[in-house]
């Protein structure tokens, strides 16, 4: 697991570099800006329930069949266990936007994930759609600009798409 500062040392270690001046200047960058990011991730933290309960609620609204007898988030068992993985899903993402780096998010909670799906019988593409309504409302809630100073959030908000980005396109 790395975070920004750990991967630029893996990689040049892996090259056998000093840092470059380039890789400073974009870690400067991100410490610069580190009060919004911090910000984001408590948003989306203390937010999660809602952002969780409202995606499953647009998804099923959209897929009812996976809510109806013999789909497969039918019976409270299997409910609760997709509201369980979306919960999982965004828990992972917001440990990679803390971390300004996807691998947290990558090696231990989308690795082999799409296989597990495929063995469970638990559509990828339904959960994927999960993950972009997520996606939305999370990223509303963390560039919400009512009652604070506002300042320019869009490289911080396309990081954390990416993040999104990610796991939909793990499980698709
Ligand atoms: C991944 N999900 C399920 C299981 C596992 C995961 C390992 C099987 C074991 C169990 O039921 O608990 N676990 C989850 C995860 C990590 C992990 C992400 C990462 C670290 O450890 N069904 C739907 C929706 C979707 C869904 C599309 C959006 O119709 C999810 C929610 N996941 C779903 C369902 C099950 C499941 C299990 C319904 C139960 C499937 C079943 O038992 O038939």
């Amino acid at each position: 697991m790395f975070d920004a500062f750990t991967k630029v040392v893996a990689q040049a270690d892996a090259r056998g570099e000093f840092i470059n001046a380039g890789q400073i200047d974009a870690l400067a960058a991100m410490v610069a800006d580190s009060n919004k990011r911090l910000d984001a991730v408590n948003r989306i933290t203390s937010n999660a329930a809602t952002i969780v309960s409202s995606a499953a609620r647009e998804l099923f609204a959209q897929q009812p069949a996976l809510i109806a007898p013999g789909g497969n988030a039918y019976t409270n068992r299997r409910m609760a266990a997709c509201l369980r993985d979306m919960e999982i899903i965004l828990r992972y993402v917001t440990y990679a936007a803390f971390a300004g780096d996807a691998s947290v998010l990558e090696d231990r909670c989308l690795n082999g994930l799409r296989e597990t799906y495929l063995a469970l019988g638990v559509p990828g593409a339904s959960v994927a759609e999960g993950v972009r309504k997520m996606k939305a409302s999370a990223i509303a809630i963390a560039n919400n600009r009512n009652g604070i100073t506002p300042g320019d959030c869009a490289s911080l908000m396309s990081e954390l798409g990416t993040y999104f980005d990610r796991a939909a396109a793990a499980v698709a």
